[in-house]
């Protein structure tokens, strides 16, 4: 449904007007981190010309090599955040433990969680990649903040978004009624409704997978892909299409546009490893945004919100989407156990 052309403010406002759904230091957190993402999306768009490009010759927590962008945008939202009043600590993919933010600033009740440049493989061929944030309440009863804080079930989420640095920037936020999203208007230098109420259709013809890891597939993942790939002819009665970003803010944003179904599933490359993408900054607010419009995520057999996580990086398979394709493929893993 596209909206009247309101700002990201006025939205939370009134959003915080309705039964108190955004107390104001949480309007305030979300402002910072939309700020944040503003400059993000800068430093993206000058590319080569902001001498962002490239590697930064150092390695994360994830063993992946960082980009300068990765450590750019996480130096932004670290700094955004931490002398608010909002925070009480910061959680990211790009630093190996809890960020508490300094005893200089007023501590505040909320933790945050992102991925700052997901994607980040694709940013030197410059294509679409974006911030994931979550936000969670500190648990009362105890002073300061630890890992374990952080380590709540995707249901417990009090906001969770992504902005896409695209053709568009655009900001992707759920607060638990529905999804919005804000377009940035770079003329006026800020983030502008452009869409509310976000709804998946329950069925679609498009799969979102990468096929290069067909040999490695558990026997759920082939059947539901084999069938899909059978057209017409085959079980499903109907061609499918396949789309692969390589991008995960890019292939959810076209999910919520437009409706699909995503997967990064466990393979026998790594047995012990459940996945590829991590549950706390990127599965969780995903699964979030994607149930709030109606889709549903699950990790092949269980609801990825219900999910107790046991470590801040820990990894997860995760199949989003269309709530009818979702519900097909972890049928599928069901009748498999
Ligand atoms: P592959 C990006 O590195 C990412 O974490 C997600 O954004 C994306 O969906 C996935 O990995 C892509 O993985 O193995 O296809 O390169």
């Amino acid at each position: 449904m596209t909206a009247k052309k309101i700002s990201l403010t006025r939205y939370l406002v009134e959003e915080q007007r309705v039964d108190d759904r955004i107390p104001a230091q949480l309007r305030l957190l979300i402002e910072v981190v939309a700020r944040a993402c503003k400059s993000i999306s800068h430093a993206v768009n000058k590319g080569a010309l902001g001498g962002v490009l490239g590697s930064a010759e150092s390695e994360n927590v994830q063993g992946e090599v960082q980009k300068k962008l990765d450590i750019i945008a996480n130096e932004v939202l670290i700094e955004a955040n931490e002398w608010g009043g909002h925070l009480a600590a910061m959680g990211s993919e790009e630093m190996d433990s809890i960020y508490v933010v300094p005893n200089r600033y007023p501590q505040g009740e909320y933790l945050l969680l992102f991925d700052p440049l997901d994607g980040s493989s694709n940013i030197d061929v410059n294509v679409s990649i974006g911030t994931i944030f979550s936000v969670l309440r500190k648990p009362e009863g105890h002073p300061g903040v630890t890992e374990e804080d952080f380590l709540q079930a995707g249901a417990k989420q009090v906001a969770a978004g992504y902005c896409i640095y695209g053709p568009q920037t655009t900001l992707v936020l759920t607060v638990g009624d529905g999804v919005a999203m804000f377009t940035l208007d770079r003329e006026q230098g800020s983030f502008v409704l452009t869409q509310e109420n976000v709804r998946i259709p329950e069925d679609t013809k498009e799969f979102a997978i990468n096929m290069s890891n067909m040999r490695h597939w558990d026997a759920p993942v082939k059947r539901y892909v084999d069938e899909c790939l059978a057209g017409k002819e085959g079980p499903r009665g109907k061609d499918f299409n396949m789309r692969w970003i390589a991008s995960m803010v890019a292939d959810v944003h076209r999910i919520l546009t437009r409706g699909g179904i995503f997967m990064y599933p466990w393979d026998k490359r790594e047995p012990g490893k459940p996945g590829k993408l991590r549950l706390m900054y990127e599965a969780n607010p995903m699964s979030w945004l994607v149930e709030q419009a109606g889709g549903a995520a699950t990790n092949g057999r269980e609801r990825i919100l219900d999910l107790q996580p046991k470590a801040l990086h820990e990894r997860v398979s995760v199949v989003l989407g269309s709530k009818n394709e979702v519900e097909r493929v972890t049928q599928y893993h069901l009748e498999a156990r």
